[in-house]
């Protein structure tokens, strides 16, 4: 059993050298982490690089020429960890706002599951530090899309996930259509129809620090809009 913690990262450079001490404080001993980062022109990766020397073998950077969004840079995460054996992902943001004290309950709650999720729209889970009107929009947008996909996951946009390897081949990762933000709502809807065993832990997620977040109005319009093209498409291997 090997984790593998995959940081996506546009423009953390205040963020991603004590993000992962923070994480490696957390995982097991052979865990690795990876860091995905899409030439950040705030020099993220060369950080990460920088601090790849504290924690040989097991810190990596993935340099990709140019920003092409959330989904991609995960696709790309998972497909380096798969090839090189790793059986268990976990997916976090670099900007804190998904705490590393987590890491410990995810993985005891994985041991007989398939995923889990953190959620912040559970009893006990929650977003500190965000406008009301944010939180009403982030609220909304969670139920629009559970209730436009019929499924009972609380938290659909949340990105604070592990998942086992199985959990990934069951969604069939060659089938996402995602690019952005809709990435989270549609792992976890194919999930889902998957018939992959889950479960939410409550988290409080908490608004960032350090840097600029990458969230636009286009990017939740977007969001809206694709909930339908992810439900129209499974539809055909839907379990019976
Ligand atoms: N590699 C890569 N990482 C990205 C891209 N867009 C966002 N990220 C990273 O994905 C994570 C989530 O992005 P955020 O900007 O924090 O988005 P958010 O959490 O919805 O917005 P805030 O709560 O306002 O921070 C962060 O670690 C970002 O650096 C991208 O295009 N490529
Ligand atoms: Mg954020």
């Amino acid at each position: 059993m090997s984790l593998l913690t995959i940081i996506p990262t546009y423009n953390e450079a205040e963020n991603i050298e004590a993000l992962v001490k923070a994480v490696f404080a957390r995982i097991p001993p052979e865990g690795g982490v990876l860091v995905v980062d899409d030439n950040s022109p705030d020099g993220t990766a060369a950080l990460a690089e920088k601090a790849a020397g504290d924690y040989p073998g097991r810190l990596r950077v993935l340099n990709r020429r140019e920003k092409q969004g959330l989904a991609a840079a995960y696709l790309a995460g998972f497909s380096w960890g798969l090839d090189r054996g790793y059986d268990m992902f976990l997916e976090m943001d670099a900007d804190f706002s998904h705490d590393p004290r987590y890491i410990p309950l995810m993985l005891e709650e994985i041991q007989n599951r398939e995923a889990v999720f953190g959620s912040r729209n559970i009893a006990g889970g929650c977003v500190e530090g965000w406008p009301f009107l944010r939180n009403l929009v982030s609220r909304g947008g969670s139920l629009y899309s559970r209730l436009v996909l019929g499924c009972p996951i609380r938290d659909l946009t949340g990105g604070f996930n592990m998942w086992r390897e199985s959990a990934l081949k069951k969604i069939d990762l060659a089938s996402i259509i995602a690019k952005g933000y809709s990435f989270q709502i549609e792992m976890k809807y194919k999930a889902f129809l998957s018939g992959c065993s889950f479960v939410e832990i409550p988290i409080i997620f908490a608004e960032r620090e350090r840097g600029r977040s990458k969230m636009s109005k286009r990017i939740f319009f977007e969001a809206l809009v694709n909930v339908w093209k992810i439900r129209a498409r499974p539809r055909a291997g839907r379990p019976q």
